[in-house]
């Protein structure tokens, strides 16, 4: 028997919070390439909720250093409502984006539950981007750039206050792993608020099993474990498909290593995979990967011993 609980796979089909059009097709893309036979091969009880809906990308300029913040409000109250639900059954939620934007709503669902039911929680954001802009420090107003900073209580009450109150998280929730993209005014704001980020100076100089280690430390059997995958983790030489590739990220085996550990730990509850983006992929190749690494997420290994 495996040991994770049943999952529900939620596809949230928008690129509102994007620089570019497409992710919208990321959950097809993610079904596509057997997201859920995969799992059930695995022994595990997955249901497909289907998709939420929300507002048409009106594709708009940014206004007040915001693009679509009404749009993006509709998708992330939807999101948070279905995590939440989920949660609260006694599913592990797969989130599968749509655009990094969606994370604040399953973010803020999930907080709400840990608070709620006394856990911990610990957020895991793999993604070549902290995705900590405001509306101030945005080169583009996009909110996929904004997510952490909202989550931290930094952004438009819109998306702060989702869940009632803010800020849904603290800083020291999170850790983020293979960072290579920042912006200047983002990454002082990054070190002002304290993020422990594993950047990929750090898993070049010391490798994945060490920021994984440290990225993991202090769990307990009372701890919620959130992973948000920004499917632009990866090195664009096995992930294509993403709008904004950024290279010098995990290979493959990195990436596998990344995902081994974390299930080892057995904690992880809810799971957001994002920005997979069809328009940009080769043949459905990144989709392949990405539901490859969800698998090593479900305890899937590559250990002949123990
Ligand atoms: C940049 C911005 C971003 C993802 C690009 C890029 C943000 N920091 N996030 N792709 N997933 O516009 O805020
Ligand atoms: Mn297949
Ligand atoms: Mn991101
Ligand atoms: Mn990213």
């Amino acid at each position: 028997m495996n040991r994770f609980p049943p999952v529900s796979l939620i596809g949230v089909p928008t690129d509102i919070g994007a620089g570019h059009r497409g992710a919208l097709m990321g959950p097809d893309a993610l079904r596509v390439a057997d997201i859920d036979k995969t799992l059930r091969a695995r022994g595990l009880d997955v249901v497909d909720r289907g998709n939420l809906s929300g507002p048409v990308n009106p594709w708009l300029p940014p206004k007040d250093g915001y693009r679509h913040l009404d749009g993006v409000i509709a998708w992330n109250r939807a999101t948070m409502e279905a995590v939440y639900a989920e949660l609260n059954q006694g599913r592990l939620p797969i989130m599968m984006g749509g655009d990094h934007c969606l994370a604040t709503g399953s973010i803020t669902a999930v907080a709400r539950y840990c608070r709620e039911q006394g856990r911990k929680l610990r957020i895991l954001w793999l993604d070549a981007h902290t995705d900590f802009n405001t509306s101030e420090l945005t080169p583009s107003g996009n909110i996929h750039g904004m997510p952490v900073a909202c989550l931290c209580g930094h952004g438009p009450q819109g998306l702060t206050e989702l869940g009632g109150s803010k800020p849904a998280i603290d800083p020291s929730m999170v850790r983020q792993i293979g960072i290579r993209s920042v912006d200047e005014g983002e990454k002082k704001f990054v070190h002002e608020a304290g993020l422990e980020v594993y950047d990929m100076r750090y898993i070049d100089e010391f490798g994945m099993k060490r920021a994984m280690e440290e990225a993991l430390t202090g769990l307990d059997k009372n701890t919620h474990l959130h992973v948000s995958f920004d499917v632009d983790f990866l090195d664009p030489s096995i992930a294509p498909g993403v709008g904004t590739t950024v290279q010098g990220g995990p290979n493959y085996r990195e990436a596998q290593l990344c995902m081994e550990m974390i299930a080892d730990t057995g904690r992880m509850g809810s799971l957001d995979v994002v920005e997979l983006n069809p328009a940009y992929d080769d043949h459905n190749r990144t989709a392949e990967v990405a539901v490859d690494l969800v698998e090593s997420l479900f305890g899937k290994s590559t250990l002949i011993r123990g």
